[in-house]
């Protein structure tokens, strides 16, 4: 079995302000938690960048070479950045990050989908929100369409292998696993593929145990059990522990953080994203499952190394 990669999602882009205090958004805050993920067994970050100001998501090229940057000089670990993007933007534009910092990783959404959190609004009342966007962004989702067509992830394939960016296929359904057949026959991806069962995001599949089992039985008859490593995401608690720890009896790989749960046990709020990947340590230990550092993870999923990237 292979070592245990575990990557620490630090901020993402539709975790709100109003449900935790302890969200990194700041470039200095997401640079200082990426290295205490990382001290803490991380060796994958996965990057979104917000508005120094506002907290709100943001897509300026600067801040997120600032992020990147400011995590190689003080951490070894993979910086995976997103090309989710934010709402309104264009694949085009939500795959410039990749020329521009040329990554090692960055994220690949394998297909299209509704992507809302507006129900969290609910919980809250209008003074509660720390921020005036937060709470028209949230309902805002609801009338969102998360868009990944075949033309634009082809795109996504070709910008990715002519920077030498591997891409972390996200599936967040049964038939996006489709869809990574298709690009796979297409010639357009390299092996080992390097797929994410992302579960319990509002239109995609849930987050139980069988949803994730079924997810790893479709790829392994579609893409081939030798021809991919897979990590898992359980959004929310305890979705985010419970999947995690099959990941860790079945060799996949698993993913934590405040981008997809804010909590550490029930009801009470993880301080940083590195006691998040301090609690998948502590099971993976339990469980005898090493765990991997960044240059074995770089070594497991066949990176090009931090030497090679733009920033
Ligand atoms: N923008 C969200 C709908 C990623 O990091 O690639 C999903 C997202 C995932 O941004
Ligand atoms: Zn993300």
């Amino acid at each position: 079995m292979d070592k245990l990669i575990i990557t620490a999602a630090l901020t993402g882009n539709v975790t709100l302000p109003v449900q935790t205090p302890y969200l990194p958004t700041t470039p200095k805050q997401i640079i200082d938690d990426a290295v205490r993920a990382a001290e803490a067994g991380a060796a994958s970050v996965h990057i979104h960048a917000r508005d120094p100001v506002t907290a709100k998501p943001t897509t300026d090229p600067e801040v997120y070479r600032e992020i990147a940057a400011g995590i190689k000089a003080r951490s070894n670990a993979i910086v995976c950045v997103t090309t989710g993007g934010v709402t309104g933007m264009t694949a085009d534009q939500r795959v410039r990050v990749v020329p521009n910092l040329k990554p090692e990783l960055a994220t690949f959404n394998a297909g299209s989908m509704n992507f809302s959190i507006h129900p969290i609004v609910a919980r809250y009342k209008d003074e509660d929100f720390r921020y005036d966007w937060e709470k028209d962004f949230a309902l805002g989702l609801k009338e969102y369409v998360f868009s990944n067509n075949f033309a634009d992830m082809e795109v996504f394939c070709t910008t990715m292998r002519e920077n030498g960016t591997k891409p972390e296929l996200e599936a967040y359904d049964v038939g996006h696993i489709y869809n990574i057949r298709y690009l796979m026959r297409q010639k357009l991806l390299d092996f080992p593929i390097w797929m994410q069962f992302v579960t319990g995001v509002l239109g995609g599949i849930g987050s139980g145990i069988e949803d994730a089992l079924y997810m790893k039985q479709t790829a392994d008859r579609l893409i081939g059990a030798d021809n991919y490593k897979w990590s898992v995401i359980g959004a929310g608690y305890p979705a985010e522990f419970h999947l995690d720890t099959l990941a860790v009896m079945m060799g996949g790989h698993e993913r934590v953080g405040m981008e997809d749960n804010i909590f550490i046990e029930k009801g009470v709020l993880c301080k940083s994203n590195a006691e998040l990947v301090a609690k998948v340590v502590r099971i993976a230990r339990e469980l005898g499952r090493e765990v991997a550092t960044p240059d074995e993870a770089r070594a497991i999923l066949g990176l090009k190394g931090r030497d090679n990237v733009n920033y």
